[in-house]
């Protein structure tokens, strides 16, 4: 079958999925993995690490010079996270469909962010007495590790998606089988 060779027509994709600290946390990576496989696309690779900050660096290079990007760095490398690879035609497109828009207040109801999750966190707002209400002395000690908690990462272009699955995964840790289902999902070229 065409799956075994190096050279895979280009109508067939493959994305970059990261089950972020809160999804693992909250007990969310069934729910998660059934989302992408039930929607049809092929796992090929998936691994369980507490990936270190400056690999995340590496990972959200293009966002280097964003404000949020050291917290972003601190939240990632806060627990273990499940790195994923998924494959089929336009996986990227499809996998940034059942993943949902970045802040969770504008993803839409059927998507990960917008069934699972509630806020990537607004830490600067808020009365003194919220702060207290949730445990926390002041907005400041819940700075680093509070925002950014949209349960998923997928690449976002196919050209970010080689970029990251180079990143995450070494080309033997990529397995290549056969779907049973493989012709009941997709059209064939
Ligand atoms: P994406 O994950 O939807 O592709 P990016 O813009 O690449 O979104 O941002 C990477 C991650 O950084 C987001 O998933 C989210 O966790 C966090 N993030 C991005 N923008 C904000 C923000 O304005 N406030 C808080 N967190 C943010």
């Amino acid at each position: 079958s065409y799956l075994f060779k190096d050279k895979r027509p280009s109508w067939f994709e493959r994305t970059l999925v990261i089950l972020k600290p809160d999804g693992l946390q909250r007990a969310l990576s069934g729910e998660v993995l059934s989302r992408f496989e039930q929607r049809g696309l092929q796992l090929v690779a998936a691994k369980l690490i507490r990936p270190s900050a400056a690999h995340l660096k590496q990972h959200y290079w293009e966002l280097r010079d964003k404000p949020f990007f050291t917290n972003l760095v601190t939240f990632m490398s806060s627990g273990p996270i499940i790195a994923m690879v998924w494959q089929g035609t336009d996986a990227v497109a499809i996998g940034r469909a059942i993943i949902g828009a970045t802040d969770p207040m504008d993803a839409l109801p059927g998507t990960i962010r917008g069934d699972l999750c509630i806020t990537v966190g607004r830490c600067e707002e808020g009365p003194k007495e919220y702060w207290e209400l949730i445990g926390k002395r002041n907005k400041f000690s819940c700075l680093t590790n509070s925002r950014f908690r949209n349960v998923v990462h997928g690449s976002d272009s196919v050209e970010s998606a080689k970029h990251e699955i180079d990143l995450w995964f070494k080309p033997a840790e990529l397995v290549m089988w056969e779907r049973c289902c493989h012709d009941w999902v997709f059209e064939s070229p």
